[in-house]
């Protein structure tokens, strides 16, 4: 042990079901499930784990999984094998919108049904008091639909967990910091005051996936539905710096906050709004996408915190494991341990906080326009004062 103590005053539970991090969506997608096994080897070599507890948690039931989708669509993942050939001549897609972003692959059933499993764990181990923050880096796969895949993702576990928290909460806050916008939890819960949704995300309708999230997009226009003005979106450009990523989550986080009074928060932790992302376009770097974690965890509400995407596994884990520290608010050393696993995976950059490369993406954020994105968040939280 390393020195790494269980916090005082509250609990911390890790869910992780290591089943899931060998399976293979396909040799050039970018989602790697392996990077959750980078993660979780280096949560333990700092013996983070000694800190909370651990759970390996069961698969969710098909049941569990209809709470949110449809029947047929859970049928078909259960039954569906990568040699079927499920194509639609009319659509031009196959079946319930698998293929090339969300392909069919061999496991893929018990994969879905753990990460939702994990989510659902971590949902129940806030709502019965035995944790005050549960996580779940395998979960967080926002896109899903209730009746079709999208952008890698197949199941909404995020969806799931929040039906789980309304059980016994009257109001959940949803924020997500992945890159992509939070579409699927947004939609889900697009008609109801009980769940506001908060997304940051890069923002082009033409050019970037998925094309919603614009800051008018705040929920039904009829003033008269509950859920008009409870979806929120920080709509950006890239390359987003840190100084002016933190300052913008705080000032919009905040009074989501004091306004909506949520009784519990989930957090997407998407780690591809790093710098360096093999998909991101944003110029983060791992301690400033913590930041956001550990000023979420300052309002002391039962928090549920996720993974989501992140496509530069070396990257995705040491934030991942950076964040998890910050949630048992333990000091860990800026050195990876001597004795972590895979330490030659990480090359020449043997500490938690790599620089990152930025040269990819010119900051095209200027400090008017994230002016004007706060301007339109508190416009719409003045229509929250009832
Ligand atoms: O990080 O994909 O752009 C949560 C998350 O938010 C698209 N998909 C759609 C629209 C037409 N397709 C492209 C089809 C490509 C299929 C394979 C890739 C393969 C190699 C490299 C990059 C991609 C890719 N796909 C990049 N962006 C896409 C997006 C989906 C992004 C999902 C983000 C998921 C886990
Ligand atoms: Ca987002
Ligand atoms: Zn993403």
């Amino acid at each position: 042990n390393n020195g790494i103590k269980k916090p005082k005053g509250y609990t911390v539970s890790y869910h992780a079901n290591p089943e899931m991090e060998q399976m293979h969506f396909g040799q050039k997608h970018p989602m790697k499930p392996w990077r959750l096994t980078l993660t979780n080897k280096i949560v333990m070599a700092y013996g983070m784990h000694e800190a909370m507890d651990i759970y390996i948690p069961r698969a969710a039931s098909s049941q569990e999984l209809k709470d949110f989708h449809r029947g047929d669509y859970i049928d078909f993942l259960q039954r569906v094998t990568p040699s079927d050939n499920t194509w639609d001549p009319d659509s031009q897609t196959y079946a319930y919108n698998t293929g090339d972003d969300c392909p069919i692959f061999d496991g893929l059933y018990n994969y879905c049904s753990l990460y939702a499993g994990a989510s659902l764990d971590a949902a129940r181990k806030l709502t019965n008091h035995q944790s005050n923050i549960a996580i779940n880096w395998s979960g967080g796969l926002h896109h899903a639909k209730k009746n079709e895949a999208s952008g890698f993702c197949y199941i909404n576990d995020i969806v799931l967990a929040i039906l789980q928290l309304l059980l016994h909460h009257p109001r959940v806050l949803y924020i997500d910091i992945d890159v992509h916008h939070g579409d699927g939890v947004e939609q889900a819960f697009w008609s109801t005051d009980r769940v506001m949704t908060l997304s940051f995300h890069k923002y082009n309708r033409a050019e970037f996936f998925p094309g919603t999230g614009a800051l008018d997009d705040t929920g039904p226009l009829n003033n008269a539905s509950p859920g008009a003005h409870h979806s929120l979106n920080v709509p950006l450009h890239d390359g987003i710096e840190d100084a002016q990523y933190i300052k913008l989550f705080e000032d919009v986080v905040k009074p989501c906050v004091r306004q909506y009074k949520p009784t519990a928060i989930v957090l997407q932790c998407g780690a591809d709004s790093l710098g360096g992302d093999r998909l991101g376009c944003f110029n983060v770097n791992i301690k400033a996408h913590g930041a956001c974690v550990a000023f979420v965890k300052k309002f002391n509400l039962p928090l549920l915190v996720l993974g989501g995407g992140g496509y530069t596994p070396r990257n995705v884990a040491k934030a991942w494991a950076y964040e998890t520290s910050l949630c048992i608010g333990a000091e860990v050393h800026p050195n990876l341990p001597a004795h972590t696993p895979f330490l030659e995976h990480f090359g020449n950059e043997k500490t938690l906080f790599p620089k990152l490369d930025f040269t990819r993406y010119e900051n095209k954020n200027s400090r008017v326009y994230l002016e004007s994105v706060v301007m339109g968040i508190m416009e719409q939280l003045r229509y929250l004062q009832g």
